[in-house]
């Protein structure tokens, strides 16, 4: 299984989907700091929304084999530029997620565009709350079926 690290917007479904891949309950709750959920490094979305705290995420980044850039489909704003992901030296791969709320297909195609020029070598598109799209994303981690 590897060791991955989400980053993406606040409300973009971090939490939720480290919660949702490793089977637990949906519980929100603001994430404040760097935490750790089974294998997963979950940051606050004000990690990638300050510039400044991008070497946070750098430093954070050295621990973990993938990183995930997860971006809501709802979410007009984008916070990865163009070769985001490189920053990392590290395999990246990209979560559309909240396709449950997509008001029209675009809305999930403009996202993996986002996540594709970001960098990402695979795009998941995934709902936590309708619990779909997982096992794709779950077997690419490593995570096993009923794990
Ligand atoms: N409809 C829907 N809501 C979702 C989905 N994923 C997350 N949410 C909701 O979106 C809100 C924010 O989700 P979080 O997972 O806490 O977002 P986050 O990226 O961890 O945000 P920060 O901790 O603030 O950086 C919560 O109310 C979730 O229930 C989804 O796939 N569909
Ligand atoms: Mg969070």
């Amino acid at each position: 299984m590897k060791k991955i690290m989400l980053v993406g917007r606040t409300g973009a479904g971090k939490t939720s989907f480290c919660q949702t891949i490793y089977g637990e309950d949906l519980e929100y709750k603001k994430t404040q700091a760097v935490q750790i959920i089974n294998n997963a490094i979950d940051t606050p979305g004000e990690f990638v929304e300050n510039r400044t705290l991008y070497r946070a995420l750098v430093i954070t980044a050295a621990d973990a084999d993938m990183v995930v850039l997860v971006q809501d489909c709802t979410d007009d704003q984008c916070m990865f530029a163009p070769g985001f992901a490189g920053m990392f030296g590290k395999p990246a791969i990209g979560i559309v997620s909240k396709v449950d709320l997509a008001k029209d297909p675009s809305d999930i195609h403009v996202a993996e565009e986002k996540l594709e020029l970001a960098g990402c070598e695979r795009i998941f598109h995934i709902s936590n709350k309708e619990k779909t799209g997982l096992e794709d994303v779950k077997a690419y981690i490593g995570i096993a079926e009923g794990e």
